[in-house]
């Protein structure tokens, strides 16, 4: 048999293991008090929560058919990590690559998976995953480099737990009463989606622990006591061993690590998360912002409480090297500059913004005017100002520098891609600077990636999977706060090889959403923008941030509710530019 025949029955043999996971999801209300301390709504699978489990192995086919039974909410599916390369149009983000599912509808989502790993599913439609649509999955692969190192996997998540809805959290997050932006403060911390979690273990055996934060906001610390963890895997990327003894873990981030067990049965360990309350505005008393779980080496001995850690040192993942030691990508053909500020608008809420723009989805979704604008979607303007897109040329290689104006940590993530993770500054060290900086020459790649309170970071890829894909920061208020910019790769090479399925455009039939032109969805002049969907007005002109602080929390102290009373008042001048 000639050496390529080989080959080909190798492939042939390889695809027909490949499996169809065919799902029929109902997305429902489930009822759920994981924390113990509040039954509430929660969103559930098939009427069960906490959501399934996925269990993937590289090459197979995902069908899920999503119907939408919440009956009073949109929704979406994201699986976040996934490259989606050549199907884009699955990635699921609504106003980037697919309309909102309304109540009632089925959108079918049909792709291949080309990698391995620790990854998550969620709902991407604005608000919604932290109500409890959300869920870890894993993908294997033959060739995956740890594979006989370990006796068994573990999956884990980490999420903050709320116990009021996100539509009303939201509404009171992004309003003239919080003029300063604090974000609701979880309620409780979550191990699984539950807490008090026993893990089987048995002496002597090696686990691979795969842990996900799949939370709203909170970054958590995880640690297990008198036990080393080895990272090998962050965000679908194979590592080096890495030592750890504590890891921090942001919102979407994942990490998995072996952990050889004692040879001792007679003491079970705490392990513990730790919610990162730096992030917090203010820290009730009643809150417990840790959740605890056991390695049960013996279910009748003891679960011991944890031990108080006074100093909370976690690994640095800007030190990982990638298991395959790829090298830091040539230089880059087109560099995107972020700097992030988080300020007030004309309606006195605060937003979040990259260069003074706030995201706000485009009447079209881009990839729908990617498909239906010719040669026009190169230019960037048609898909609508506070869209924030950039064109990107196939086969670039693309740097994204952050510039961080704001005191906050934010864990930003990048559709369709993990990037290579150049340079990250310390705190407080200000904006990038090119002259006084070293990139890693073996850097490590991840989808989502902290920067640092006042500080920067330099990422960089190759524009190598045309699509629409997100950059946006993976806290959810930020998010729904406008911290988002969109890159659209490749829209000629999409134009001509890319089929959007009949279904797709039926969901958006059925939601009333236009799919054919511009951002406003003007078909004839593409770059005729009016009708467009613009964020909230500026301040009018004089009008701080700090005045409306002092404005609002005075008329608070002095009347409770006076205070959107004098602010609504001074609305009809917003657009005028009054100087006060
Ligand atoms: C979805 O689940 C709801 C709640 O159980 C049920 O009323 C509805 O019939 C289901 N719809 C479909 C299409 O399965
Ligand atoms: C977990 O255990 C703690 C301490 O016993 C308890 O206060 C808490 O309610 C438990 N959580 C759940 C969800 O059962
Ligand atoms: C996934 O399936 C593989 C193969 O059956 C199994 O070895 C592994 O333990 C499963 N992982 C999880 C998290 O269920
Ligand atoms: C939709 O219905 C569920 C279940 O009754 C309820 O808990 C939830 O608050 C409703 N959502 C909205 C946006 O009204
Ligand atoms: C899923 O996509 C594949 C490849 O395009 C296609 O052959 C198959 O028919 C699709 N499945 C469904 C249910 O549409
Ligand atoms: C975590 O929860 C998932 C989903 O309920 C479950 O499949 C998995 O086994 C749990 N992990 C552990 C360590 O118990
Ligand atoms: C457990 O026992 C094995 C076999 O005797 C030994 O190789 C290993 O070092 C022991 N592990 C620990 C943590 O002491
Ligand atoms: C949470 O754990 C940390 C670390 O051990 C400890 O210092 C802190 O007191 C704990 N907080 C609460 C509310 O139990
Ligand atoms: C995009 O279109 C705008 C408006 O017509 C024009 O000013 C700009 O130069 C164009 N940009 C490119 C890169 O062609
Ligand atoms: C260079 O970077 C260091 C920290 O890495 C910082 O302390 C120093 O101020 C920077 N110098 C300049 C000129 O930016
Ligand atoms: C997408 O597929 C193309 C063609 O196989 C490949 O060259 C490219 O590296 C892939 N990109 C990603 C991000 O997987
Ligand atoms: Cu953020």
């Amino acid at each position: 048999m000639h050496f390529r025949s080989l080959l080909s029955l190798a492939a042939l043999t390889a695809t027909s293991f490949a499996k169809t996971h065919n799902f029929d999801w109902n997305i429902t209300w489930v009822t759920a008090n994981p924390d113990g301390l509040q039954p509430r709504p929660v969103i559930g699978i098939n009427n069960e929560w906490p959501l399934p489990l996925l269990n993937f192995t590289k090459g197979d086919r995902v069908v899920a058919n999503v119907y939408n039974g919440l009956g009073n909410e949109s929704t979406s599916v994201h699986f976040h990590g996934f490259f989606q390369n050549g199907t884009t149009e699955m990635d699921g983000p609504p106003g980037l690559v697919q309309c909102n599912i309304p109540p009632g509808e089925t959108m079918l989502y049909n792709f291949t998976i080309d990698q391995s790993g620790t990854y998550w599913y969620h709902s991407h439609t604005k608000g919604q995953y932290p109500d409890g649509w959300r869920q870890a999955l894993v993908i294997h692969d033959e060739n995956d480099p740890y594979i006989g190192k370990y006796d068994h996997e573990y999956v884990i998540t980490l999420s903050d737990w709320y116990h009021d809805q996100m539509p009303k959290l939201l509404k009171e997050f992004i309003s003239v009463e919080n003029p300063t932006g604090a974000e609701p403060v979880p309620k409780s911390a979550l191990m699984n989606e539950t807490q008090n979690l026993t893990v089987a273990v048995e002496p002597g055996k090696t686990y691979l622990f795969r842990l996900a934060n799949i939370g709203a906001f909170a970054s958590q610390y995880f640690w297990i006591e008198d036990h080393e963890m080895q990272i090998v895997e962050v965000d679908g990327v194979w590592t080096e061993p890495a030592t750890a003894e504590r890891i921090y873990i942001a919102s979407a981030q994942r990490y998995s690590f072996l952990v050889t067990m004692k040879n001792e049965t007679d003491k079970n360990y705490a392990m513990v998360g730790s919610m990162d309350t730096d992030l917090f505005d203010t820290l009730p008393d009643t809150l417990n912002y840790n959740v605890t779980g056991w390695l049960v080496y013996d279910d009748s001995a003891n679960k011991p409480a944890p031990a108080d850690v006074a100093d909370f040192d976690y690994f640095d993942d800007y030190t990982l090297v990638p298991y395959d030691r790829v090298e830091a990508l040539p230089d880059a053909d087109m560099t995107i500059t972020f700097d992030l500020t988080m300020d007030n608008l004309g309606d006195g809420a605060n937003y979040a913004f990259f260069n003074g723009i706030s995201y706000v989805a485009p009447k079209v979704p881009v990839l729908y005017s990617v498909m239906s604008t010719g040669s026009a979607a190169s230019n960037a303007t048609i898909y609508g100002t506070d869209t924030h897109a950039y064109v990107l040329k196939k086969d670039d290689i693309v740097d994204i520098v952050l510039n961080n104006d704001d005191t906050g940590k934010h864990p930003f993530h990048l559709h369709g891609h993990a990037f290579q993770v150049l340079w990250r500054s310390g705190d407080n060290e200000g904006h990038y600077n090119p002259d006084n900086v070293t990139f890693a020459s073996t850097p490590v790649r991840r989808d989502t990636l902290i920067v640092s309170p006042m500080g920067n970071f330099v990422v960089r890829f190759k524009a190598d999977n045309p699509g629409v894909w997100f950059f946006h920061c993976h806290i959810e208020w930020h998010m729904d706060a406008g911290l988002a910019a969109v890159m659209v790769e490749a829209p000629m090479y999409l134009q001509e090889n890319l089929d959007i399925p009949q279904n797709h455009y039926d969901v958006c039939a059925a939601a009333g959403t236009p799919t054919q032109g511009n951002a406003a969805g003007n078909t004839e002049d593409y770059f005729d923008l009016s009708g467009e969907n613009k964020a909230v007005a500026p301040l009018p002109a004089g009008f701080t941030a700090r005045g409306i602080v002092a404005l609002v929390f005075s008329c608070v102290a002095a009347f409770v509710g006076l205070a959107s009373i004098v602010w609504y008042g001074l609305a009809p001048i917003q657009g005028g530019r009054v100087v006060m």
